[in-house]
């Protein structure tokens, strides 16, 4: 007999919600960085293990909206989070509790979602009794069906999340694929390797104006070569420059850092060009957010 369980990521910004995707499934597939509100739509993780298919939904990270698009990623995490079956809910151990965090406790509890409070970068604590307090606080106010200590980062306390996943998995049938661990297109996760190294690379606002689409992925006829060309929008002229760098030298420096990763998740070797253009003020702009797939359907 086959099980299934869907479980939410949900949480503040930054939490760690993508670091544990990619921990759980044991695949890179979601982008990850210190910035804040890295994750910009739903992504799916999938693992099937014996008789069970578990799937994660990564979701943007709870902020405070300052721009159309922010509204829309903020609005994706909140309705995921209360159409769930199970949410993990992810929580800083070094930070906190927000009242962002507050509310959508209350919100979960409310509706008798199953929840697991994951308490995460434990690795941080050079005294672990440093959480007892907030550990306490959220048993005694959430009641969860568990509050589980993690390190994403180290994969500390993956196999505890894994254990209370197996629990709540219910009798039905595999919903994807068995060998499949995303339903992300290839295209979309190429171009989610590209922003990411365009987060880790630049500061302020850049990174936060910066749209990537991939308009072409294709594998040479003649030898072991994937050719992806992919387009850098920029949400003003000043940014492109910053993007492009001097002489070149910051795309240079992404294209190689993507091309890197695009390798070894690809396992063949690459030719990427990056290309970069200007939408002006895209980010408050319907229109160009639902055209760089954005939206939520
Ligand atoms: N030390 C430590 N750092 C972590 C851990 N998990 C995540 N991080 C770091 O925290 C930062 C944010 O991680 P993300 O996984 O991008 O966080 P997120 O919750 O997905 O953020 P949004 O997509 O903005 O909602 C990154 O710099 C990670 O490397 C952990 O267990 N320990
Ligand atoms: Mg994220």
């Amino acid at each position: 007999m086959t099980k299934s369980v869907f479980l939410t990521l949900s949480g503040r910004t930054n939490a760690g919600k993508s670091t544990l995707l990619n921990a759980l499934i044991g695949e890179k597939i979601a982008s990850v960085s210190s910035k804040p509100q890295t994750t910009r739509t739903r992504i799916t993780g999938i693992l099937t293990k014996d008789e069970t298919q578990y799937v994660f939904i990564d979701t943007p990270g709870l902020h405070k909206p300052k721009t159309k698009l922010s509204s829309h990623m903020l609005k994706a995490a909140q309705d995921s989070a209360k159409d769930a079956d199970v949410v993990l809910y992810v929580i800083d151990c070094t930070k906190k509790l927000h009242e962002q965090d507050e509310e959508m406790l209350k919100a979960i509890t409310d509706r008798h979602i199953q929840c697991i409070i994951v308490v995460n970068k434990v690795d941080l604590l050079t005294d672990k009794s440093a959480m007892m307090p907030l550990l306490l606080r959220l048993e005694n106010t959430y009641h969860p069906h568990a509050i589980i200590p993690v390190s994403a980062q180290t994969k500390d306390g993956i196999d505890e999340i894994m254990q209370v996943a197996s629990e709540l998995a219910q009798p039905s049938v595999h919903f994807f694929p068995d060998d499949s661990f995303t339903d992300q297109p290839e295209r979309v996760l190429a171009a989610e390797m590209i922003r990411e190294k365009i987060l880790r690379l630049l500061n302020d606002e850049v990174p936060h104006g910066i749209a990537v689409t991939v308009e072409k992925m294709r594998e040479r006829d003649d030898k072991d070569l994937l050719d992806i060309s992919a387009v850098i929008y920029c949400e003003r002229e000043s940014h492109k420059g910053i993007v492009i760098g001097k002489g070149g030298s910051m795309l240079k420096k992404i294209a190689s850092a993507a091309r890197h990763d695009l390798e070894q998740f690809f396992e063949i070797q690459v030719n990427l060009q990056c290309f970069v253009k200007v939408k002006e003020d895209w980010r408050n702009k319907e229109g160009l957010i639902r055209s760089f797939g954005l939206t939520e359907e």
